[in-house]
């Protein structure tokens, strides 16, 4: 059922504290971890608490919490000083677009150029 945790999901076990992440800010329905493949100095993967498999259901089920991701996004690029150059916030949605976990997650991608469009 969306919102429960699912056994199988990498990022429900995270949030569990059951798989190690490097931790850099948590709210009530929140978890901001580092990447473990940055793609640039700051690569941050913001999740919500609860599972839901991508960032449109997420929205649809519950955009309260959708909000919480996208201000928790806002504050990982000003904790690690990347608001001035600019920074990307990310949702890949679909193995098409490269999602690979299926747990909603922002990447915040900051610290170096971004180019346009994306690969
Ligand atoms: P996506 O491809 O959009 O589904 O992004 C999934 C991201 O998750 C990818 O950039 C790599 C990251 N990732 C995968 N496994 C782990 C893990 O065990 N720990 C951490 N911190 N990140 C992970």
């Amino acid at each position: 059922m969306a919102g429960e945790p699912q056994a199988d999901c990498l990022f429900c076990k995270i949030v569990a504290g059951d798989v190690p992440a490097t931790v850099v800010r948590e709210s009530e329905t929140t978890v901001a971890f580092r990447d473990i493949n940055p793609q640039a100095p700051t690569h941050v993967l913001v999740i919500p608490r609860a599972h839901y498999p991508d960032a449109a259901s997420l929205a649809a089920a519950a955009p309260e919490v959708a909000a919480d991701v996208l201000r928790e996004a806002g504050a990982v690029a000003a904790d690690d000083k990347v608001e001035a150059g600019g920074y990307r916030i990310v949702f890949n949605t679909g193995s098409g677009a490269g999602q690979t976990v299926f747990h909603a997650h922002a990447h915040v991608l900051g610290g170096r150029g971004l180019n346009w469009p994306p690969g």
